[in-house]
């Protein structure tokens, strides 16, 4: 199944010229065919129509920002169907600087790019840099934001995991120095890119790990491994687009470096860029799905498998289709899941309810409340846009059976924020790790975040799980997510990449 211009044919000769590159050197005119195959046009949409998702604006309704300068992940979200990052290390950086200048930058996608299928490419590609990467490449000017600079491992207690043990041995270090992001709906396309990745730089660079990411088939499309629909609550970044009923509306400065709202010192040439958290969290879905029909509390009118599917909404703060609990306490409703004028209108207050103590409509420590607490916290600088994709095959009819996970799967997390230590790390480390987050003057420690909180491993707590007994608490002995690490980037302008990143 391949819906586009790009032929079978023209395909094949192009795996067949990438995996022959001419004596070992692609030629110019050789990569710049294949590279315009592959950014030739497109017949059908490369990312996913998912109900429940927001519409992506016309490039009309991006008049406040660059969308031609801003690379195309950053502010499109959650909708892509296949997707490979690809960690490299920099082996011989003047050669790596030409070759990106000359036969990548001018293919690297933007977001106006991305808004319509007419002017799509084949395989959408986006590039990023970690702080050893810049300084490989002899960027030392100070980006001002000292998380990047030290790096993701350096963080590993502070993001709650239980050590480094479970880290995948390229993120264990400061070695990657940058990442490809390939996007597309198929991944012999994507495969495809990366060849001509590998044709292009030759030795220039190692491949140091991949990853590759897919959304899941059928029914479950825009859904997370667990079963919930993902990606329905994004920061409106002002300039882009028409907000939603309901939705956060914040500077673009709390997402890209340099702009409106961003309270940091930055070098010129950072403006537009984004700094990019990618984390590997392996989701034990078997594993978590008993887990919610063992502990389901017992609640009037409802059967064992209600109550279950009760408790896995009450963790989350939506049910799987999306509908929010806070609005939907006892049942799902999936018709207001997939509506995206009436899924994000929620604020978790409700008329006659005390807001700090009110846990009937949805627990303060549901996963949506920690990382997103509304009436509860404004805190527009906090936001992130989240950009990942679902990772490892469907769980097989054995391991459901078998309570147990037996192939890893989970969610490839990406997040975009201007400060690492105001997005991603705080929401980890200061929301969702902390049992005292929401501080309010009813209930001092509601407990953890149950879906990303993280304990170091050791048991965990959630108040609020049974609607009936707010006050009860459930006790988690083991997490339902493995943190396999990750790494911080920084993704550039277009601009800057054809600049200063290739100077
Ligand atoms: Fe979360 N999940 O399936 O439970 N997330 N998340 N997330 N998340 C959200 O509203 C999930 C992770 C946020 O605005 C939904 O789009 C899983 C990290 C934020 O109301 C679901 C993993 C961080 C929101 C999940 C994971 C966040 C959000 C509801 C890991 C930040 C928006 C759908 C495997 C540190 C909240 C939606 C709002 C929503 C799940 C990771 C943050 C279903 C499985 C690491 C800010």
């Amino acid at each position: 199944m391949r819906p586009l211009s790009l032929s079978t044919a023209t395909l094949l000769s192009l795996l067949t010229f990438v995996a022959n590159p001419v004596s070992g050197a692609a030629t110019t005119a050789a990569i710049a065919s294949a590279n315009a195959t592959l950014t030739g046009k497109r017949t059908t949409n490369m990312l996913g129509n998912i109900a429940g998702f927001g519409p992506l604006p016309s490039t009309a309704q991006t008049g406040g920002l660059n969308a031609n300068d801003i690379q195309g992940d950053i502010l499109i979200g959650m909708k892509k169907k296949k997707e490979v990052f690809y960690f490299f290390q920099i082996n011989n950086p003047a050669s790596f600087k030409k070759k990106l200048k000359i036969f990548i930058a001018p293919f690297i996608t933007s977001t106006a790019q991305l808004l319509s299928t007419n002017t799509q490419p084949i395989v959408a590609l986006n590039v990023a840099f970690s702080f050893t990467g810049l300084t490989a490449l002899n960027v030392t000017d100070d980006l001002g934001d000292p998380l990047f600079t030290q790096g993701q491992f350096s963080q590993a207690a502070v993001l709650g995991d239980p050590g480094t043990g479970n880290w995948v041995s390229a993120f264990a270090g400061n070695g990657i120095h940058g990442a490809f992001l390939m996007a597309s709906d198929d991944l012999l396309l994507v495969d495809a890119q990366e060849i001509v990745i590998e044709g292009v730089f030759g030795s220039d660079i190692t491949k140091l790990y991949s990853l590759q990411g897919s959304i899941r088939p059928g029914a479950e499309a825009g859904h997370e491994p667990f079963g919930f629909l993902d990606g329905i609550s994004q920061p409106a970044v002002t300039g882009f687009g028409t907000p939603l009923p309901g939705q956060l509306v914040v500077n673009p400065g709390v997402i890209l470096v340099g702009e409106s709202g961003d309270p940091i010192t930055r070098p010129t040439w950072a403006k537009d860029g984004s700094f990019l958290a990618f984390r590997q969290l392996e989701q034990l879905v078997p594993e978590f799905s008993q887990f919610l029909v063992a502990n389901a509390p017992t609640v009037p009118g409802l059967t064992a498998a209600q109550s279950a599917d009760l408790l896995g909404a009450r963790m989350v703060g939506r049910w799987k289709s999306g509908a929010p609990v806070d609005l939907n306490p006892l049942f799902d409703n999936p018709a207001m899941g997939a509506n995206p004028q009436q899924n994000n209108n929620f604020t978790y207050q409700h008329d006659g309810f005390d807001l700090s103590s009110d846990q009937t409509h949805c627990p303060f420590d549901a996963h949506t409340r920690k990382t997103h607490p509304r009436a509860d916290l404004f805190a527009p600088n906090n936001s992130i846009i989240r950009a990942g994709i679902p990772y490892g095959p469907e769980v097989t009819a054995a391991e459901s059976a078998s309570h147990t996970t037996q192939t890893e799967r989970g969610l490839a997390f990406v997040s975009y924020q201007a400060q690492i230590g105001q997005g991603f790390q705080f929401l980890q480390n200061r929301w969702a790790n902390n049992p005292g987050f929401i501080f309010n003057k009813n209930i001092s420690r509601p407990g953890f975040d149950p879906i990303i909180g993280a304990n170091a491993g050791q048991a965990r707590f959630m108040m609020g799980f049974d609607p009936n007994n707010a006050n009860s608490n459930l006790t988690m002995m083991s997490d339902f997510i493995i943190s396999h690490g990750g790494v911080y980037l920084f993704s550039p302008s277009i601009s800057a990449i054809k600049t200063v990143i290739t100077a």
